[in-house]
Order: C-alpha cells, then sequence, then structure tokens
C-alpha cells in the first residue's frame, strides 16, 4: 500500500518535531512493505506575517487528495492566539469535518508523574474531545468598541448530530477497552447545552449496556484528573473542557510532551489530522531540545486510522521501550538532557 500524508509543520517547535520523526516513519513503513509519500505544505505564522494569511485560499483543496494530515503546532509570539488557530487549526478541523479528537493519557513505564504514588502502568485513559463546535463554534459578535458600553457576544452550539457523533465514539470505545465511560459537563451553571448533553447521554447509553457511565462536573473532573487519575478509562466532553482536560491528562502522565492527538473524520470523506497536543513552545524553539514523542505517537495513531496497524505498534512499541530503557536518552521535559535527534536515534535502534 502506498500513502500520500501531508504534513503541516507549522510554527515554533512545529517544524523540528515533524522534520526529525519523518524519516522514522519512512524506514518503519518501508518494513512493513508501506510506501509513504510526505507533502510539506509550508503555512503558518511566518506566512502569515508576510502574506497575511496563514494558509492559501486553496489550502483545504490541496490537503483534500491526501489520505492524512500530520500537524506540528500553530503558535507565534508577534501573532495573536485567534488568528493562528481560525486560520489554520480550526478551518481543517471544522472543513474537513473533524468531528471526533481522540486524546490518549498514558503513564508509560519509566516516565515519573508528578503526581505521588503512580508508576507506569497506573494511568491510562482516553478523552473523546468534540471537535467542531460547542464552545468553539464562530458564532458571535463585537459591538460598541470603544464605548462603555462595548460588548462581546460568543455562542456555544451542541447540535444533536455532533454531540451524538462524540458520545457514540466514546461508548464505542468504552465497549472495547474496560467498559468506563465519563461524561464531563457543567451541567448546574449551562442549562440549556450541558443538559441537552446529559439528555444525550442517557439516550445514547441505551444502545451499550455494558458500559458504565458516570457524569462528573467539569470541576470536579479537573480535580479528579489530578486526585484518582487511575480511575478514568474513557471520557467524553465537550471541545472546551476536553481541550483544557487533556492538558491536565498530559502533564499528570508526564509531559505535554508525551501527548498524541488525532482529529478524526468518521466518514472517510475527508482526511483526518493527527497533532501532538503540545503548542509551538516558542521558549525553546530552535534550541533542538523539543520532545519529538508526541508527534510519533500522533503519527502511530495516524497509521492506525489509515489502516496500517503494524507500523502504528511498531512505533508505539520503540516509544515504549527508549521509555523504559533507563540508559535511553531522556528529553529536558522529562528530566534529561537529549536533544530532539538523540531521542530519534534512540527510537530508531529500536524498530
Ligand atoms: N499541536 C497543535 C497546536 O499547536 N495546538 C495549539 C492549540 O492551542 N490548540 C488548541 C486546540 O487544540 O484547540
Amino acid at each position: 500500500m502506498s500513502y500520500e500524508i501531508a504534513t503541516i509543520p507549522g510554527d515554533g517547535i512545529g517544524p523540528e518535531v515533524v522534520d526529525a520523526t519523518l524519516p522514522l516513519f519512512e524506514e518503519v513503513a518501508q518494513n512493513h512493505g508501506v510506501e509513504v509519500e510526505f507533502t510539506r505544505y509550508d503555512w503558518g505564522s511566518d506566512r502569515y506575517l508576510e502574506e497575511g494569511a496563514m494558509m492559501p485560499d486553496d489550502a483545504l483543496d490541496q490537503l483534500e487528495p491526501s489520505d492524512a494530515i500530520l500537524l506540528g503546532a500553530v503558535g507565534h509570539p508577534e501573532v495573536p492566539d485567534h488568528v493562528t488557530l481560525h486560520g489554520l487549526l480550526l478551518p481543517i478541523r471544522k472543513q474537513f469535518d473533524q468531528q471526533i479528537c481522540e486524546r490518549p493519557s498514558i503513564l508509560f513505564e519509566g516516565v515519573e508523574s508528578p503526581l505521588e504514588g503512580y508508576s507506569g502502568g497506573d494511568i491510562e485513559f482516553v478523552v473523546f474531545r468534540e471537535n467542531t463546535e460547542g464552545e468553539y463554534s464562530d458564532i458571535g459578535g463585537r459591538e460598541h468598541v470603544g464605548f462603555d458600553h462595548e460588548f462581546a457576544v460568543q455562542t456555544s452550539v451542541f447540535t444533536r448530530q455532533g454531540t451524538e457523533a462524540i458520545l457514540r465514539a466514546a461508548f464505542e470505545a468504552a465497549e472495547e477497552r474496560k467498559g468506563h465511560l465519563t461524561s464531563i459537563t457543567k451541567s448546574n451553571a449551562q442549562a440549556y447545552s450541558m443538559v441537552f448533553w446529559d439528555e444525550l447521554v442517557e439516550e445514547v447509553r441505551e444502545d451499550y449496556p455494558e458500559v458504565e457511565v458516570e457524569s462528573l462536573l467539569v470541576d470536579a473532573a479537573s480535580m479528579d484528573f489530578i486526585r484518582r487519575p487511575e480511575e478514568f478509562d474513557v471520557v467524553v466532553a465537550s471541545n472546551l473542557f476536553g481541550d483544557i482536560l487533556t492538558d491536565i491528562g498530559a502533564i499528570v502522565t508526564g509531559s505535554m510532551g508525551l501527548a498524541p492527538s488525532g482529529n478524526i473524520n468518521r466518514s472517510g470523506e475527508f482526511p483526518s489530522m493527527f497533532e501532538p497536543v503540545h503548542g509551538s513552545a516558542p521558549d525553546i524553539t530552535g534550541e533542538g531540545i523539543a520532545n519529538p514523542i508526541a508527534t510519533v505517537l500522533s503519527a502511530a495513531m495516524l497509521f492506525e486510522n489509515v489502516g496500517e496497524e503494524g507500523v502504528s505498534e511498531d512505533l508505539w512499541s520503540a516509544v515504549r521501550a527508549v521509555l523504559a530503557d533507563d540508559s535511553a536518552p531522556t528529553p529536558p521535559d522529562l528530566g534529561g538532557s537529549a536533544g530532539t535527534e538523540e531521542i530519534m536515534d534512540a527510537l530508531s535502534e529500536r524498530v
């Protein structure tokens, strides 16, 4: 089989982690008789600063024929964050109908959690984040700018179809995992959208009788991700809550540098996009010390998504082996001093 993978290295450490990891993906794919062709799209904040747009007008047409997309990071100190997100990341997620965002949080053997008493294997859950609507709906406006009566309105949209889609994806995952699903809302305060969400959970769970369902408010869930992370299996949440909770998930399992994610188009009509959860990290850009593991695991999710389980498994195994090996190089975010290339060499030795 052969695959066309679009890469958007993006900003900050994005190009460093994407460029460093591609040779490993080619090597592992080749071991499985799989051909991959990467097409690089140099879109992002530098383009914005030069040309006034993060991507060209026909960006989505260019990406659409790809089998999948690998994104590095977006975010630049000289460009407002809403410009980088609305100019690149969000249009891809929305227009390619990537309604499902899947973000695993795993405490790997050999990785230290900031939480006392946890070691490798103790924490392993996955967050299903609704990915194209909710609090990220681009509906609102500002008026009377500069006056005392200036105001801003931002509307959250929860559709039956979108909410059901994320819930079903999460229930299906729970069926395949430990059979436990936690739905996270703020229905005490948001009595329309989040009560609607809770009602849909009740409806959808009828089709998954084996799955045990727990409901938590997002404030309690944030505490519990720290207080009892080992009890979570599959978590489902709205767009914004999912985004915030997955940062907590990443940090309690060691580092943002280990957290992968997939933005999934379930119909297969459009490519899915895979990206490390971390951002562009301008504070370490250019130093060669960015942890490439989140990108490697994002690619592992990508290969699984296109049906290349063997390639995916090999990437997961290489990461597990490097992290578990005391003598292997350790990146700075995990307490070591190894650079990006050293980590990649260690991974390459193990495939
Ligand atoms: N690696 C992707 C990236 O740069 N993400 C930055 C970010 O702020 N993402 C927000 C979101 O996922 O909603």
